[in-house]
Order: structure tokens, then sequence, then C-alpha cells
């Protein structure tokens, strides 16, 4: 049967560290966007893009949906510590009217820079959030073609010159959801962090897709963390599994693999076209502690569905502002609290009284490393990347299709187009 028939060449955008890619024509093309954000971040920084004023630029707004914004905008809360001196993001994702009027209410937008994300460029809510930006531009008397960028494939309807100031490419053989190492995020992330900060995340990325290749499971983490989640999945038939991230700044990192992840492998039928009689990808869940700790966790503990939780922590803090009450800093009573519950998971508690009583034997890893970085980061990221593909591959499922999404997007088009067809109706 037909499939999208998609490339999977994700890991070409980091492979311009090694000094034999894996394909040299995806890494060439990779290089090259760098080649231009490099110059575009430089014109920037040297005052040769400016606002018709002659201003800097300070905000950058990124407006896409799906792969084109969920990767970028986790890793810009996950990295906002490092920005540049007066720069920052922000993102317009849904049509919702209100997500456009929230992100631009007290925006300058004079010295802010549009920065338009669609692979295809036929993305409903992209294409019509760009022409609200547009108008926002056009009302505040600004010209559209000094403060749009765009980030798109190669002769999609978006790759148009004459409307933006600046154009990068995202390609084919790259999947949206996949695509955060390329241009998509690059854009925004380059802005604020600089492209030095950019590049460590590749550098990041890089490491743990080496380590992915390693054949001797116990060093090679995603597939020792794809093959504890099919036990917990296919073995012990739990449906979900939740990333807990003891850090604030990975507020939106569980969102963005959950993406990653049930659109990948969110699958029922093989790469030869047949029904799985087995389960696929689990729902992946997650948010922050200590605050989940305050909310579901109880059903962690005691309640009737046992879900597999993936911790994640960091020994330092980002901002280093921290202060010792009775007797520890913050960010120690934040990785106590982390190490606390997995214990607690794991070994239960007895009790005479059965309302105080807790099973015990509830799976969880703890993933912990120094701080988090924009390395520290890129390597989070492709621990999770190669571990989805792992898991695909197990299950032999294809997991670089999407055809739910598509099936979306058609839809997303025809109601709208027949209220379309009504209202020149009713105006007629
Ligand atoms: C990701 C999916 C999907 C896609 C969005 C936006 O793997 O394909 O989330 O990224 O639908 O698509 P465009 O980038 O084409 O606007």
């Amino acid at each position: 049967h037909d499939s999208e028939n998609r490339q999977v060449l994700h890991t070409a955008c980091r492979d311009i560290f090694s000094n034999t890619p894996l394909n040299l024509e995806a890494t060439f093309r990779a290089k090259e966007q760098l080649v231009c954000l490099r110059r575009f971040l430089d014109d920037l920084e040297q005052g040769t893009i400016v606002n018709h004023r002659g201003e800097s630029f300070t905000t950058m707004v990124q407006v896409g949906i799906g792969g084109s914004d969920l990767g970028a905008r986790a890793l810009y809360l996950a990295l906002k510590r490092y920005r540049l001196p007066d720069r920052s993001a922000r993102f317009i994702a849904n049509v919702d009217p209100d997500d456009a009027a929230g992100v631009l209410t007290n925006l300058d937008l004079s010295r802010t820079l549009i920065n338009v994300v669609s692979k295809s460029g036929t993305t409903l809510e992209t294409l019509t959030n760009e022409r609200l930006v547009r108008s926002a531009l056009e009302g505040a008397g600004l010209d559209p073609a000094l403060h749009m960028v765009s980030v798109t494939g190669e002769g999609s309807p978006m790759d148009d010159p004459k409307r933006y100031r600046a154009s990068f490419h995202m390609f084919d053989f790259i999947g949206g959801r996949y695509s955060l190492t390329s241009m998509v995020g690059g854009v925004t992330l380059g802005f604020v962090l600089g492209y030095n900060g950019f590049v460590e995340v590749l550098r990041g990325a890089h490491a743990v897709d080496t380590v992915a290749e390693e054949r001797d499971i116990h060093a090679n983490l995603p597939l020792l963390m794809a093959l504890i989640g099919i036990w917990n999945h296919n073995f012990l038939g739990y449906e979900t599994v939740a990333v807990l991230p003891y850090s604030q700044a990975l507020q939106r990192f569980p969102a963005h693999l959950q993406q990653c992840d049930m659109e990948s492998n969110g699958k029922s039928v093989t790469r030869g076209g047949h029904g799985v009689n087995y389960l696929t990808g689990p729902i992946v869940w997650g948010e922050p502690g200590t605050n989940g700790q305050h909310a579901f966790y109880q059903l962690l503990h005691q309640g009737t569905t046992v879900v597999p939780v993936e911790f994640i922590g960091f020994r330092q803090s980002q901002y280093e502002r921290d202060l010792e009450v009775s007797g520890t800093t913050s960010q120690e009573k934040l990785v106590a609290n982390m190490l606390a519950q997995s214990l607690a998971l794991a070994q239960g508690r007895n009790s005479e009284n059965p309302n105080r009583r807790f099973a015990g034997n509830r799976p969880n890893s703890v993933l912990i490393t120094d701080r988090l970085t924009p390395y520290s980061m890129g390597a989070l990221l492709a621990l999770y990347e190669n571990k989805i593909v792992f898991q695909g591959f197990s299950w032999n499922i294809n997991s670089f299709d999407q055809e739910g999404v598509q099936l979306g997007k058609i839809l997303a088009i025809r109601l709208p187009d027949e209220l379309a067809a009504k209202n020149e109706g009713n105006q007629g």
C-alpha cells in the first residue's frame, strides 16, 4: 500500500559534526541553511537588518502549528535563561483569534520580527494567522515585508522572497515533529540564544545520535528506554506513560513529546499493511514536578491504573538564584522530591489502614544530569527522538506517516469552505 514514503533524516541536521555523515547530500543542505542563518543573525547583530527607524529587533513571533510550533516553543521556554540581552520570543499557533490577540497585546510591533513557519505552506491555521499578523503590522503603519521572515519547504506556496525579508528552507526528508533541529527551531532559537547557542543544541543532539548507534544495550540509553517502554506497555499492559520533569523550564517538553511520540507511533497497521494484534504507541502525558505532586500523583500512587513514569531532573538550577531554607536549597528540595517520589512508587508502603496502603512496584526511571543547558537540552531531545524511532522499529509500524493529521487538515478546510459559501450567500 502507498505511504507518504518519507525519508527520516532529521539526524542529518546534527551530522554536521561527523566526519562520516550518513547522508552526505542531506547534511550538505542542512549546513547550507546554517550558513544562511549565521549570516542573518550576524546582520541582526551588526545592525544591517533593522526596522524603518534603524532600530534593532528585540522580539521574534513564531507563527506555526504542530511540528512547526511545539518543539521550538518547548525549547525556547527551556532555554530562556540563556537568551541574549533584549531578545525574546513569542508563539502563535492556534487559529483561535484570542491566541494571536493575546500574543500581540502590549507588543511593540515596530521592534518585532514575525517568523512564519510551515513546511507545506498550506496549513489553514498558519496561513490565517499570517494574514492576521500582516494586517496588525499594516494597522500599525509598518511594512510587513520588513518585518516578516519565513521557514518553509522549497517550492511551497510560501516560498516567495517578495513577501519575506529572509527565507529559510526545511526539507521533505525531515518530518514536521522531528524538524526542531532544522531551521524550524533554528531561526527563533538562533534569534534568542545566538548562533552558538543553537549550535550547542545540535551538538548535544549529535552526541546522543552517536550513543543511539551503540550495539551494547547498556551503553545505548535511547534503546534501553525504548525497551523498558515496550516491557511496560506490551508485556505488562500499561497504556500510558508520564514524563515528569522536575524543572519548570521543561513545562512544554511533555507536550512536544506527546506529538513526537503519539503522532509517530499511534498506528494500527504494520509496514506491510496488516492490522497489528499488539499495542503500539502509548498515551504520553506529563507536567513538571513538584507541581504535579499536589495534583495527579494521587492516582500514580494509589489509582487502579498503573502509570509508568519517566522522571527528568537536574542537579543544578539554571539561574543559581537559590536560598538555603531549613538546611537545604530549593534545588536540593526539588531533586529530593523527585527521588522520594521515585522510591515511593517503587517500594510502596504497608499499613494496617487500607486508605494509607501503597502497593508499590509502580515502574519508573530517573534521568538526571547536571544542568539544563542548550547542550543537555539537545541531548534530551535526541534521546526521546531515538527512543520513539526504536519503538516504531520494534512494532514494525511506519512512524513517519501522519495520515491522522492529514485527515484533520482536509476536514479543517471543508467545513470553513461551506461556511464561507453560506456567508457569501447571506451577504448576497
Ligand atoms: C508533524 C505533522 C504536523 C505538522 C503541522 C504543521 O509531524 O506533520 O504536526 O507539523 O501540521 O504543518 P506545516 O509545517 O506544513 O504547516
